[in-house]
């Protein structure tokens, strides 16, 4: 392992840590557990380019809330006895139960080398088959698709088609927000060739303002949208004949197929919702150009007809040939940062390993290379059917690692309590208090993970390209990398000459090692020619993109040559069905519910949560709802509603916006019972997987939406963060200087001002209270340092808490702004909400610059900056121009 730990001053390369794009980044260490962060100028996915989220990773570094020592039942033990509580208890579950009682619960956000070893423990060793990840809930249609058209899990293309492509199509993929910097490169491709952008999506997004053409199609509809367009490829006699003739089979019952669900223009039109003339001017671009890149994420993952999804794109794409050449082809754009990785490893449940399956010369391959002693054969149960098999008990000890299943997993309530009867479970976490570490089975052992900057590794982007994540920092407490107490583990239970690991470099060398084992270009995953890179290599020479074999270089595209890896070495077309959405909208749950990202925030937020700069853009969870759904349902914005399903129910803040379809909501996926009352996403979600793929349906569960009157509105500052009151409508974010809480209760200003008094004894308040109209406000100091501050109204006058916020950033307010703390009114004039989160520029700021007369995005941003660094907020400051124009004008 290495220990070394660079000098502060010295700049050290590693990858970010959130999305697929695996941008360069480069860090500093301060020498005090901190690090100064830049985009690496050499590293090809970025250029030196980083957005809101990875600029802001030097927030997420602080050691507060952390997981430092290894725990028992809530009691810290050593590591010594945690690990022994874990493999006696697997011991015993494996005498009594059969290997099958244990299960891991693994995440893309592991490190190629812990994946590895997890996988190989649980799959060689333990010999249990139910090893499934968070990857189900996200990438495994894609691969489904995949391995149905090309015969095995590859992404044909590379980041460069993007910047060479004439025409790119996001299907399903706020690529603005959720894969920024690849975005920039689109949005650079535009500007510098033309491209056109087409985005298909039922909701207006941010990627969505930025498009030549929009298509806001039914949810659940793009299946007969790509088979109108095989179709009309084939009546335009767009298709590549020579290449389907040669390199594929299946064309005609697939066109047959699609014939039926989408003869013509007009059938097409119906079935998603859209204009005849909008189809038409898609089928007209598409058709009439050969560079195109499909880029598609999590609209069509994440899908009860996923896998279909994904094969009605790539059938559009092998029909024309348009594969595997520069500029063109399909894209899964992977969300996070190992989402390949993963894959790689066989993390997922119908994987063995290294892209091998289950077919008896693989096993044998696998178990000869391991020298295994108890592989499995066959194939285990996909994370909903897993968590449904804890519930029922037929799974008796769980091990939780790298990811969140209480707020990220559909019927996640359902989840919550499935835990509760496990005999033994095990959470890897980096945070003591996300929702799952603080989940409680009949044994529950917490184990301290080293987290980003604090351990060695490699992820892999979504263009196949293999890049380091370096340690930069002492690792706190007793943190330990995952690969190193795994392969613990691995020894405790007897199999001590498997899991020798000694380094990550160890861990990587056999993988890559296992990837060329008897391989001879039969798999696509091939990086046998690392299998004996020298320590000193693998902290050196990487970034690269697989294949890498033994002999041969890395390639930029696969299918180049049109061949495939299926037997004959044809691509397959595949003969989809017609859309459908898996359950149907009924009187008592009328809206369709939609869940997804927003710009800043990471996931569960146990990362994101921690920077002032993330938190200030989207600050409360909130349910976005048309303006006429609105009005009929009685709904205000800025009000709070219930969003409910069959499965369960949030309050949120409501967003009227025309972004959002009639009859469809939308509610982002972010917010845990760590930071908020009631607001986690999976609770409300039904998650009907996919036949194929098992990946569940995140994207339309029916629901209803109803407003709740709450009696009060208002915010607490303070220097910590304070728990919210029980009964209480509440929802918290960090904020610059401490913490922020936004609520909305029944109770009145005096249950406020008692509760100020009680939280804040000893302290000196300063008070303004009218009580006969329900109003209150009180600052807490400490001498001269202002500890906390409280606005409470009625709830039809929700106090704003932006000129608050800034005073409160200060420690030591004067007496002009100690009396704004208490009117409410700003001593200056603030900022506004955040709009550009990496230059902290607010709305108000925004506003002012463009009536003042910047005309433009450019203009905005060269007098205030904002938009000019990931450029990630450039559709608000776009939409925020004319509005802003027209009233300067009046
Ligand atoms: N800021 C941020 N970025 C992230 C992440 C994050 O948490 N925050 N997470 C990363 C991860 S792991 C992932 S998987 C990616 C996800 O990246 P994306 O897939 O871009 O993100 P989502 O918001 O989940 O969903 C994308 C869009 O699918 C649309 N959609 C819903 N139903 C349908 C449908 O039937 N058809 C079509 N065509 N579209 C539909 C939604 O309206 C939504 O706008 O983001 C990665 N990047
Ligand atoms: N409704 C709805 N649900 C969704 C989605 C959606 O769009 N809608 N999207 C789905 C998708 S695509 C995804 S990818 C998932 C993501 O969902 P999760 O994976 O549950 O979300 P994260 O918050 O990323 O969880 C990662 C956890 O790992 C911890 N961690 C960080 N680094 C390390 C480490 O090095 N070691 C260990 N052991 N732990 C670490 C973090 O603190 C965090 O608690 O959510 C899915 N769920
Ligand atoms: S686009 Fe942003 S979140 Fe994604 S890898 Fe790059 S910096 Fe990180
Ligand atoms: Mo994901």
């Amino acid at each position: 392992m290495s220990v070394h730990v660079p000098q502060p001053s010295q700049a050290v390369r590693t990858t970010c840590p959130y999305c697929g794009v695996g941008c360069g980044v480069l860090a500093t260490p301060d020498g005090e557990g901190g690090a100064a962060i830049a985009g690496d100028a050499e590293h090809p996915a970025n250029f030196g380019r980083l957005c809101s989220k990875g600029s802001a990773l030097g927030e997420t570094l602080g050691l507060e809330d952390r997981l430092l020592h290894p725990q028992v039942d809530g009691a810290r033990v050593s590591w010594e006895s945690a690990l022994g509580t874990v493999a006696g208890a697997f011991r015993r579950t494996a005498e009594r139960h059969g290997p099958e009682a244990i299960a891991f619960y693994l995440s893309g956000q592991l490190l190629t080398e812990d994946y590895y070893v997890a996988n190989k423990l649980a799959k060689g060793f333990i010999g249990t088959p139910h090893v499934d990840t968070n990857s189900r809930l996200c990438m495994s249609s894609a691969v489904a698709a995949h391995r149905r058209a090309f015969g095995s899990d590859t992404v044909p293309g590379c980041y460069a088609d993007l910047d060479e492509a004439d025409v790119i199509v996001l299907v399903g993929s706020n690529t603005a927000w959720c894969h920024p910097i690849l975005f920039r490169r689109m949005v650079d491709a535009r500007v510098g060739r033309g491209t056109k952008l087409v985005v298909i999506d039922p909701r207006r997004t941010e990627t969505a303002q930025e498009a030549d053409l929009f298509l806001g199609l039914r949810a659940g509809s793009d299946t007969a949208l790509f088979s109108g367009l095989f179709v009309h490829l084939d009546r335009a006699g767009a298709c590549d004949a020579r290449f389907v003739t040669d390199h594929t089979a299946g064309f005609d019952a697939a066109l047959d197929r699609a014939r039926s669900i989408a003869p013509d223009i007009a059938a097409t039109a119906a079935a998603t919702g859209l204009s005849e003339s909008d189809v038409a001017a898609f089928f007209d671009l598409f058709t009439g150009t050969t560079r195109v890149v499909t880029a598609f994420s999590q609209g069509v993952n994440q899908s009860a007809q996923g896998t279909d999804k994904g094969n009605a794109i790539i059938n559009c794409h092998l029909a024309t040939g348009r594969i595997g050449q520069p500029g063109m082809g399909p894209f899964s754009l992977t969300g996070q940062p190992n989402a390949m990785g993963g894959r790689e490893v066989g993390g997922l449940a119908n994987m063995l390993a290294a892209h091998m399956h289950f077919s008896p010369e693989e096993v044998d391959k696998v178990r000869r290379f391991w020298n295994a002693p108890n592989l499995i054969t066959g194939e285990g149960m996909k994370a909903v059917a897993l968590f449904d098999a804890i519930a029922q008990g037929r799974i008796k000890a769980l091990w939780v690692m790298g990811t969140n299943p209480l707020v990220s997993m559909p019927r996640a309530d359902h989840v919550k309590e499935a835990l509760k009867g496990l005999d033994l479970l095990v959470v890897s976490e980096v945070m003591a208090d996300s929702d799952t570490a603080r989940a409680r089975a009949k044994k529950t052992v917490l184990l301290p993970a080293q987290g980003w900057g604090e351990k060695d590794g490699t992820v892999t982007n979504s263009e196949r390209r293999i890049t380091r994540q370096r340690k930069f920092l002492k690792a706190p407490g007793e943190a330990r990398p995952d690969w190193a107490v795994l392969s613990d583990v691995g020894r405790r239970l007897g199999h001590g000459a498997a899991f020798g690991f000694t380094s990550a470099a160890a861990v990587f060398r056999e993988h890559a090692g296992l990837s060329g084992f008897e391989n001879d270009g039969t798999r696509d995953f091939d990086i046998g020619g690392l299998s004996d890179i020298s320590d000193a290599a693998y902290d050196g020479t990487l970034p690269v993109q697989w294949p890498i074999p033994k002999r041969g270089g890395p390639k930029a595209r696969l299918f180049s040559d049109g061949r495939f890896f299926t037997f004959d070495k044809r691509a397959r077309f595949v003969a989809v069905q017609a859309p459908a959405l898996a359950q149907a909208t009924t009187a008592a749950m009328p809206f369709v519910l939609n869940t997804g990202r927003v710009r800043d925030h990471w996931h569960t937020m146990t990362r994101t949560g921690k920077s002032q700069r993330l938190s200030a853009h989207r600050p409360v969870p909130f349910v976005q709802v048309h303006p006429r759904d609105a009005d009929r349902a009685g709904l205000v914005a800025g009000g709070i509603a219930r969003v409910s399903t069959a499965h369960g129910a949030a309050e949120l803040e409501v967003i009227v916006t025309e972004a959002v379809a009639p009859g469809t909501l939308f509610m982002p996926m972010h917010w845990s019972d760590a930071n908020a009352s009631q607001a986690r996403v999976g609770a409300l979600v039904r998650g009907v997987p996919d036949p194929l793929s098992g990946q569940p349906e995140l994207k339309a569960t029916p629901a209803a939406i109803a407003p709740v009157a709450y009696r009060a509105r208002g915010f607490l500052l303070s220097r910590e963060p304070v728990a919210g009151p029980a009964g209480w409508w509440w929802a918290r974010a960090t904020i610059t200087g401490g913490s922020g809480l936004q609520f909305a209760t029944q109770d009145g200003s005096r249950e406020a001002a008692l509760l100020m008094r009680g939280l804040f004894q000893g302290l000196e308040l300063a008070e303004y209270a009218d009580h006969a109209r329900g109003r209150y406000r009180c600052a807490a100091y400490d001498g001269e340092r202002l500890v906390a501050c409280l606005a409470f109204a009625p709830a039809d006058g929700r106090p704003d808490w932006e000129a608050a916020k800034a005073l409160f950033a200060s420690p030591a307010p004067d007496a002009a702004e100690r009396r704004a703390l208490l009117s409410g009114r700003a001593a200056t004039a603030g900022a506004g909400p955040v709009v550009c989160a990496c230059h902290g520029v607010g709305l108000d700021v925004i506003t002012a610059t463009i009536a003042g007369g910047a005309g433009s995005v450019e203009a905005v941003g060269a007098a205030c900056k904002a938009g000019t660094n990931c450029g990630s907020c450039i559709p608000e400051i776009r939409k925020l121009l004319p509005e802003a124009l027209a009233r300067s004008a009046a």
